[in-house]
C-alpha cells in the first residue's frame, strides 16, 4: 500500500477508501446488470431461465478481488456475479445472456452456461455441485503446469448434501490442490431451507478432511476481500481452503419466483443487510453518485449493443461441442 509524506496512517486510510470505492463499483456493475436483466426477462427479451444473485454481490466481488487473471473459477446456476467479477466483458456478457451471435459463447451458453476461458471463467453450471470437480481439475492443471494459479469453486449451501463436494474436498486435501471452496450460504436451496436438506456443518465437514475453513459476513465486501486474500494465498501454496460466506438471496430461486414459501417478515429485513447499502454508508455521497452515473452509462451502452446483436446461425448450433479431431482421424 502506498505511503506519502503526510504520514502512513493518512495515506493508508485514503487508499482504503479508493479500494472500497472500487469494490463498490464492481458490486454495482453486477447489481445494475441484474436489475436490467430482471426487467428485460419480464419483457420477454431474455431467452431461457435466469437466476439472479441480487443481495449476494459482496461474495464474488470480494473473492475475485484477491484473484489474478490466470486464476480460474467454476460457477453454478447463479453465476452472473462470478462472471462479471472475474472480468468478463460487460457487453459480451449481455450479448451472451441475450443469446446473440457476438456473445462470449456465440449465444449458445446463455445465462446458465456462460464461460470465458480468456478470463479464467470456466463456466456457469445448472447441475448443483458440478462446478466443484471442474474447479479441482483446473487446480490440478495449475499444479501440474506450475502456473502458480488458484482455482475457485463457487457453490451454494444447497450443494452441501451433494457427493461431489465430499469427494472434491477429499481429492483437494489428498493432492494438496491450489483450490478454494467458496460457499455462498444464503440459507435456501430452491424452495426449502437448507436446514431441511443437510444435517451437517460445512466447517466441521472440511475439518474432517483436514481442510482449514472459515466463516465470513458475506454481506460485507471488505470483510470478504480481506478473508479472501488470506485464503487465496494459502490455497496458492497448496493448502486447499473453505470460505463460507453468509448472505441473502433476494429475488427468489428463479427470476419471477413469488417466494410464497418465505416468511414476509424475513423478506422485509433484507434491505438492512444489502451489501451495496452497507458499503455505500462507508463512502462519500459524491463518490457514490459519480460511480453510479458511470456504471449506469456502461450498463445502458452494453444493453444497447446486445439489443443490436445478431441472432446466431442455426448451422452453428453444434459447433464447439466436440474438439475438431476429424482431420486427425483422416
Ligand atoms: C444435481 C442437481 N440436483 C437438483 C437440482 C435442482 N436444483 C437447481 S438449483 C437447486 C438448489 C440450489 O441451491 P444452492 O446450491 O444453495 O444455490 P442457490 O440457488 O441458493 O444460490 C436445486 C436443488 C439440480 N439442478 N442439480
Ligand atoms: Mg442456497
Amino acid at each position: 500500500m502506498a505511503r506519502n509524506a503526510k504520514g502512513g496512517d493518512a495515506a493508508s486510510a485514503a487508499d482504503r477508501d479508493v479500494e472500497l470505492l472500487e469494490l463498490y463499483r464492481r458490486m454495482l456493475i453486477v447489481r445494475r446488470a441484474e436489475e436490467r436483466l430482471s426487467q428485460m426477462f419480464a419483457d420477454g427479451e431474455v431467452p431461457g431461465f435466469i437466476h439472479l444473485s441480487i443481495g449476494q454481490e459482496a461474495v464474488p466481488v470480494g473473492v475475485c478481488a484477491a484473484l489474478r487473471l490466470e486464476d480460474t473459477l467454476a460457477s453454478n446456476h447463479r453465476g452472473h456475479g462470478h462472471a462479471l467479477a472475474k472480468g468478463l466483458d460487460l457487453e459480451r456478457f449481455f450479448l451472451e445472456v441475450m443469446g446473440r451471435a457476438e456473445g462470449v459463447c456465440g449465444g449458445r451458453g446463455g445465462s446458465m452456461h456462460i464461460a470465458d476461458m480468456g478470463v479464467g471463467m470456466l463456466g456457469a453450471n445448472g447441475i448443483v455441485g458440478a462446478g466443484l470437480p471442474i474447479a479441482a481439475g483446473s487446480a490440478l492443471a495449475h499444479q501440474v503446469r506450475r502456473t502458480g494459479g488458484v482455482a475457485v469453486a463457487f457453490f451454494g449451501d444447497g450443494a452441501m448434501a451433494e457427493g461431489t463436494l465430499h469427494e472434491t474436498l477429499n481429492l483437494a486435501a489428498l493432492w494438496h490442490l491450489p483450490m478454494l471452496f467458496v460457499c455462498e450460504d444464503n440459507g435456501w436451496g430452491e424452495f426449502s431451507p437448507t436446514s431441511r436438506q443437510f444435517t451437517g456443518d460445512l466447517i466441521a465437514l472440511a475439518g474432517a478432511f483436514g481442510i482449514d475453513a472459515a466463516t465470513v459476513d458475506g454481506n460485507d465486501v471488505a470483510a470478504v476481500a480481506r478473508a479472501a486474500s488470506k485464503v487465496v494465498a494459502a490455497a496458492r501454496d497448496g493448502c486447499p481452503q473453505v470460505l463460507r460466506c453468509v448472505t441473502n438471496r433476494v429475488h427468489g430461486h428463479y427470476e419471477g419466483d413469488p417466494q410464497r414459501y418465505r416468511d414476509p417478515a424475513d423478506l422485509e429485513t433484507l434491505p438492512n443487510h444489502d451489501p451495496l447499502r452497507r458499503c455505500a454508508a462507508k463512502l462519500g455521497a459524491d463518490d457514490v453518485a459519480k460511480v453510479t452515473a458511470e456504471v449506469e452509462d456502461r450498463i445502458a451502452a452494453a444493453v444497447a449493443a446486445a439489443r443490436a446483436g445478431t441472432e446466431p446461425d442455426i448451422a452453428r448450433a453444434r459447433a464447439d461441442v466436440y474438439s475438431p479431431c476429424e482431420a486427425a482421424h483422416g
